[in-house]
């Protein structure tokens, strides 16, 4: 692919997170891997030397103990903000994750205006500025990532109106009827058009972005761009994607092979699998019902199918999901207790993180791969399953309200809330003719492999230096897939495999 750029350039990326989470125990810090769609998809893109990573270190730092954290991260280019426990509470799983997560997903009876919420909100994206402000040049490329930091492309733009800003948004961005909801909508969307470019993952988002920018904030409509005080802002879909390669060389490895063997010996069963954080979002209830209404409707399958369930603790902390839990834990029970047998046990769960080769061992054995979220922004799952299914043996089953959906249309859609059809597609999924299951996947791996992240940031980066080329005349650090990721190499799981969810 052609950009626009050639040379060096540097890229500040920030996200409430960084790649990595530090943990304090009995007086040692150490590093575990961040994850999350957002770590796992950026990860493979922030490898250039001069890149660096601005975000929250995902734990609680006592002030003593700061200092050695920056030494720490800095010689791998991360700058933490850190963050108090009240901060946290309030601006993290407060007003992120109860109230603008529930409402952008259209969960709306979810979220909690609760104004001191706001507060700090605001505060936190002030904290994330003043720390891009301590690093910035009118040569760098500023990109700010997801729903935490809304505010911070214009707190950027006023401390600094000729700074390169570039916004993502990873999830989805709703229609103005829903927005309407929202004490603060008009910051917010403000926030946001402190940005040179603004980029969703569906035209749906992007068209529900537009209409609340000139209805709702200060922008107006130019040719093919919006407009805010003369200032032209991109307003655009980039789907996000994965690194192809990297999912596919796994799953190729001698240790995955190993493991997906083992998995299927001890399985003696066909394997249809889920791998989700914890959330109401990814649809884990309306699953497990049809699951259990397909074992009810089609009895021959009774014995000859196993359920892995894959379910990483995320948000624990937050009003809604302790329910969600309970309620999945129950639903289980009632399934294996009403359908299992001496041999057979129809759903094998599992509440923690994998290590990726024993994902990507899972994700090649899997027969049918049910991927049913509600509503989701993209959902990398998808597309790492198509990536990683190297025998060319499996099925998808997508949900149409992931954003994926719009991409992958190979696979067998269903609407996750119509049990009835969800029931039926799980058998048709599992009973496809190979050559179908083959056909499908392979010009499904076709569209991922060449949508991947790596044009995904291209595209992004390349309108950014477009949007912005008046300003000054600048040239990027072109993303080479072939490189070593430095983030990867340098951040290996943990002996122990664990993870967090990072989002
Ligand atoms: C947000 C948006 C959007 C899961 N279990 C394990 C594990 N994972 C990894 C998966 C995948 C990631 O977590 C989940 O990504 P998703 O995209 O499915 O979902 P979110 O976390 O909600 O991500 C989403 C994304 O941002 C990117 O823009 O697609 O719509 O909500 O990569 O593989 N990884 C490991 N062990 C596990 O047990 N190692």
């Amino acid at each position: 692919m052609k950009n626009t750029w050639d040379t060096e350039k540097r890229i500040i990326n920030v996200s409430n997170r960084l790649p990595v989470k530090i943990n304090v125990t009995e007086g040692n810090i150490s590093l575990q891997n961040s994850d999350g769609g957002l770590a796992t998809g950026l990860g493979s893109v922030f490898h250039k030397y001069k890149n660096i990573w601005i975000g929250w270190p995902g734990a609680e730092i006592d002030e003593l103990r700061k200092a050695e954290v920056e030494e720490l991260l800095k010689p791998d280019h991360l700058f933490p903000v850190f963050l108090s426990k009240k901060e946290i509470d309030n601006f993290y799983e407060g007003f992120s994750n109860e109230v603008i997560w529930p409402l952008f997903h259209y969960f709306t009876s979810y979220s909690v205006y609760d104004p001191e919420y706001w507060d700090a909100y605001v505060k936190v994206n002030q904290k994330f500025a003043d720390e891009i402000l301590l690093h910035a040049t009118e040569d760098d490329i500023i990109w700010v990532q997801d729903y935490q930091l809304m505010l911070v492309p214009q707190m950027l733009r006023q401390a600094n109106p000729k700074l390169r800003i570039g916004y993502f948004h990873h999830i989805p961005f709703p229609s103005s009827d829903v927005l309407k909801a929202l004490p603060w909508k008009e910051q917010i969307i403000n926030g946001l058009l402190g940005a040179d470019v603004i980029g969703f993952q569906t035209n749906n988002d992007v068209s529900h972005f537009r209409n609340a920018a000139i209805k709702i904030g200060g922008a107006s409509i130019g040719t093919d761009k919006l407009t805010v005080n003369d200032r032209p802002v991109q307003v655009s879909c980039f789907p996000i994607s994965i690194d192809y390669e990297k999912y596919k060389d796994l799953a190729n490895s001698p240790e995955t092979k190993r493991i997906a063997q083992k998995l299927q010996k001890q399985i003696d069963t066909k394997i249809m699998i889920s791998i989700d954080r914890l959330d109401y979002s990814k649809g884990i209830i309306q699953r497990l019902q049809a699951f259990e209404l397909f074992l009810k409707s089609y009895e021959e399958w009774r014995g000859k199918v196993t359920f892995i369930h894959l379910v990483v603790p995320s948000r624990e902390n937050v009003g809604g999901y302790k329910q969600l839990k309970q309620e999945m834990n129950r639903l289980i029970t009632d399934i294996n207790g009403k359908y299992g047998t001496f041999d057979w046990q129809p759903i094998r769960h599992f509440y923690r993180s994998f290590p990726p080769n024993m994902l990507s061992a899972m994700y090649s054995t899997a027969d049918l791969a049910v991927v049913t979220p509600i509503v989701d922004g993209m959902n990398l799952v998808s597309k790492e399953y198509i990536a990683s299914n190297i025998h060319l043996n499996g099925a998808l089953l997508l949900s149409d309200g992931a954003g994926a959906a719009n991409e992958l249309t190979e696979s067998i859609l269903v609407n996750p809330n119509d049990i009835t059809s969800f029931a039926e597609k799980i058998s048709y999924g599992l009973s496809m003719p190979t050559d179908q299951k083959q056909k499908a996947l392979r010009t499904m791996q076709k569209k991922v492999e060449r949508a991947n992240i790596f044009m995904w940031a291209n595209n992004f980066l390349d309108k950014l230096i477009n949007v912005t080329a008046k300003k000054t005349s600048t040239k990027l650090v072109k993303i080479d897939s072939t490189l070593p990721s430095r983030i990867d190499t340098q951040f290996t799981l943990p002996t122990n495999g664990a993870f967090v969810a990072g989002l």
